[in-house]
């Protein structure tokens, strides 16, 4: 049989969810979204549970959307809008990290990229290990960041820096994303698990009640319209998926070589 996309290891209080798809640099296709939002919706019922930790396997977290899966997805028969592919997969996702009243830390080592960056933005903590390569990735293929990335990003980086990253997918380094306020903290790469685990034990110790109420009055007091703000992304996705320079970048990508954008 072979191994599963989403390893879960539930040790002393800490779910630590590994995204398994290392051949692929850990890139989402429908079954690993499927897999995590099963996993995280046991997190959250399950009271053993008291802080979930998200990490990839191999030599990055995500790579974000699986561009050979979404061509698939694209050009079958019955091809599915982005906008729904947005609401039935990463939207979801994000709104079970932001909902959960617990805390949810990206441990971050080697590359993320495109959602897989989106989703380690709307967790509410995140740790990098030295070797940490962030890069939005979507401007490349004529996209918007999504997954709660046009929100998140800019919250935390603020928006003229947001905007040069999404608009330029520069990569950055784990000091550079620790500098503009992207990581909480930058450990050795080699030490990268082990921190992670530490740096949340620290949070099984706390009371759950502060963690889950404080956790609930930050997302009240700064994201009160987060879920409707994905709908308004995904449209915004829909909008620029429209034209043909979305599948020129995908398939730029896929050939290695420059896109040729119509600016459509
Ligand atoms: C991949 C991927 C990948 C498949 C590397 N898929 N194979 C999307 C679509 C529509 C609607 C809604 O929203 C979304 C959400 C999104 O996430 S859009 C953004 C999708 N992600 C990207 O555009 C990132 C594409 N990847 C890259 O830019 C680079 O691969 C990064 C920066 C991630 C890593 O660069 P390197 O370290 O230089 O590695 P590499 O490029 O050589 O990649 C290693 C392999 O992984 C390679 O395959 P190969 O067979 O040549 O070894 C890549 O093709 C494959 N890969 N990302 N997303």
């Amino acid at each position: 049989m072979s191994e599963s996309v989403l390893l879960r290891d539930h040790r002393a209080g800490v779910l630590t969810l590994t995204f398994n798809r290392p051949d692929k640099l850990n890139a989402f296709n429908d079954e690993l979204t499927q897999e995590l939002l099963s996993a995280l919706g046991d997190a959250e019922r399950d009271p053993a549970v008291r802080v979930v930790v998200l990490r990839g396997a191999g030599r990055g977290f995500s790579a974000g959307q699986d561009l050979e899966a979404f061509v698939r997805l694209k050009t079958s028969p019955t091809p599915i809008s982005v906008a729904e592919h947005l609401r039935k997969s990463y939207n979801r996702v994000v709104i079970s990290i932001r909902s959960m009243e617990k805390p949810v830390i990206a441990s971050l080592g080697g590359i993320a990229a495109g959602v897989g960056l989106s989703i380690a933005l709307c967790c509410d903590l995140r740790v990098a290990g030295d070797d940490a390569v962030l890069t939005l990735g979507f401007s490349k293929i004529g996209l918007i960041p999504d997954g709660g990335g046009s929100l998140m990003l800019p919250l935390l980086a603020g928006l003229g820096r947001g905007l040069e990253l999404a608009w330029t997918s520069d990569r950055i380094d784990a000091r550079e994303a620790h500098r503009i306020g992207l990581v909480n903290k930058v450990v050795a790469a080699a030490d990268l698990e082990s921190d992670t685990h530490a740096f949340a034990r620290r949070f099984v110790e706390v009371s759950p009640i502060a963690i889950g109420l404080t956790k609930r009055a930050f997302n009240r007091a700064i994201l009160p319209g987060f879920a409707g703000w994905l709908e308004e992304e995904a449209d915004l996705q829909e909008e620029a998926a429209a034209g043909p320079d979305l599948m020129e970048g995908v398939r730029a990508f896929m050939e290695k070589r420059k896109p040729a954008f119509a600016g459509r």
